[in-house]
């Protein structure tokens, strides 16, 4: 676009650029999608408001995914707009090597306040990949810097999911996410994941078996020796395996075995994070105190790219010694602490604090486990699961083409019933803006109920 028109009218011929049809569809890779099946059939959102999107060709759609899984205080709300548009036409950007603007600042003790109460510093990214990475760095750094530098080895899990960079995706436990490159950080090893549909079928919260399987971290402590393990990184809930629940006391046993060899602790709350099991974050659902907590995606209400991590004192002390003009850390991404994320981030904090969101997941979770697991007996159910506002279904995978029943419900509900779902294999996952009401709840289920029933 020229720039010798009116600045006021740039405005509007963007917008217009944004709500219809692009002239074009090769030249953007989709990240995680089949373009070509995409780009024959194309689902394209144009605007947003509260629980709903309206697509380019018009129609208003029931958001039940948060976007994925970070518009937790629901679409455009008013005091987060408010903040990024000041904030643009103020300051776009400063940097923050050695150099800084008040927002992060602020942030950092705005976020320090709602975490647990040991955990008092905080690092920015610009995503949970990010984070996660940062996590892994510092976790390095820390055992290094107390003098254990031969704690390098890694602990993830099968199934995690913990991004997408060398480190996330080494941790993590997709293989489709690692199969394809390479040979991936070099000493990682991996626990057990929790999901035993046949011990916990349709389970209301957490399941009840599989306690045990926390002693699979004390297998591999046996094998590698507790003096050569850095950290343990978990999902207190995963979500991109489609949703796995941690069984009862497991996050507790974890902690405890790393308590007993000096492990550290991080807990991955890129999803569950910022109110969407009911509290601030899953380590206080479920009471257990990690070392570190990542996160993003909730944290600026998917608005503005922005990750954190946070990280206990003991750990950010072990770093502030030795000589004062010293970097402590060499880490940090030229958008560390942005800030429009840090005023989008700000806003979104007062939001959750106004409409006291962070409580709504446990004040709506009887009705939406009732009303997710009135799904159980539909053909090809084969579990439901569901803790906070995040919920499951697995559907039997038609023989030889996994994953295509659900796409089909996915599809159908999306262009058929107005509803965005978000299924990961056969798994169709929930996890819908915080605001939803019980109307709501009664429609999302209704239209999967029938979509499901009538999807061979
Ligand atoms: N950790 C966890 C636990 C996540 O869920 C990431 C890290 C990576 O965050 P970024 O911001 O780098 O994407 C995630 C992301 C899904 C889905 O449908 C989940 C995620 C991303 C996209 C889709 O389950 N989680």
């Amino acid at each position: 676009m020229r720039d010798d028109t009116p600045a006021s009218s740039h405005g509007a011929a963007y917008a217009a650029q944004a709500t219809r049809m692009p002239d074009a569809m090769d030249a953007f890779w989709m990240p995680f999608s089949a373009n070509r099946q995409f780009k024959a059939n194309p689902r394209l959102l144009a605007s947003a408001e509260g629980m709903f999107y309206r697509s380019v060709d018009g129609r208003e759609i029931l958001d039940a995914t948060g976007g994925l899984w970070c518009v937790n205080a629901g679409h455009a709300r008013p005091r987060i707009v408010e903040a990024v548009r000041q904030q643009i036409s103020t300051l776009d950007f400063a940097p923050t090597f050695q150099m800084g603007h008040p927002l992060p600042f602020t942030l950092a003790e705005r976020l320090k306040a709602i975490a647990p109460d040991h955990l008092g510093h905080l690092f920015f990214t610009n995503s949970g990949s990010e984070s996660v990475d940062t996590a892994l760095k510092i976790a390095l750094a820390y055992h290094r810097a107390r003098g254990e530098g031969q704690r390098t080895r890694l602990i993830g899990r099968e199934k995690g999911y913990h991004g997408v960079g060398f480190g996330g995706i080494s941790v993590g436990g997709l293989p489709n996410n690692r199969k394809f490159f390479g040979s991936l950080l070099p000493g990682v090893d991996h626990m057990r994941h929790t999901l035993d549909i046949e011990r916990n079928a349709f389970s209301r919260g957490l399941p009840a078996h599989g306690l045990e399987l926390a002693e699979d971290l004390e297998r591999l402590v046996a094998l590698h020796d507790a003096s050569t393990i850095a950290a343990v990184i978990v999902e207190p809930v995963a979500g991109s395996a489609g949703v796995v629940l941690p069984p009862e006391g497991y996050l507790r046993r974890l902690r405890e075995i790393c308590d007993k060899h000096g492990i550290l602790l991080i807990f991955d709350e890129v999803i569950t994070g910022f109110g969407r099991v009911g509290k601030a974050f899953a380590a206080e659902r479920f009471d257990v105190k990690p070392d570190m907590i990542t996160c993003a995606k909730g944290l600026t209400n998917g608005c503005v790219p922005m990750g954190a991590v946070f990280v206990s004192d003991g750990i950010h002390e072990a770093f502030m010694k030795g000589p004062e003009q010293m970097i402590e850390l060499f880490h940090g991404y030229t958008y560390s602490g942005h800030p429009l994320a840090c005023a989008a981030a700000l806003a979104t904090l007062d939001t959750y604090a106004e409409e006291a969101l962070f409580e709504q997941a446990i004040v709506l979770e009887d009705a939406w486990a009732d009303a997710i697991h009135a799904l159980r007996g539909l053909p090809n159910v084969v579990d439901i699961r569901n803790i906070g506002l995040i919920g499951a279904i697995e559907l039997a995978p038609r023989p030889g083409a996994p994953g295509a029943r659900a796409y089909d419900v996915f599809t159908r509900c999306f262009h058929q019933e107005n509803l965005l779902i978000r299924v990961t294999g056969d798994v169709i996952a929930l996890s819908p803006p915080l605001i939803l009401d019980r109307d709501h709840i009664e429609r999302i289920f209704r239209t999967l109920a029938h979509v499901i029933a009538e999807t061979a």
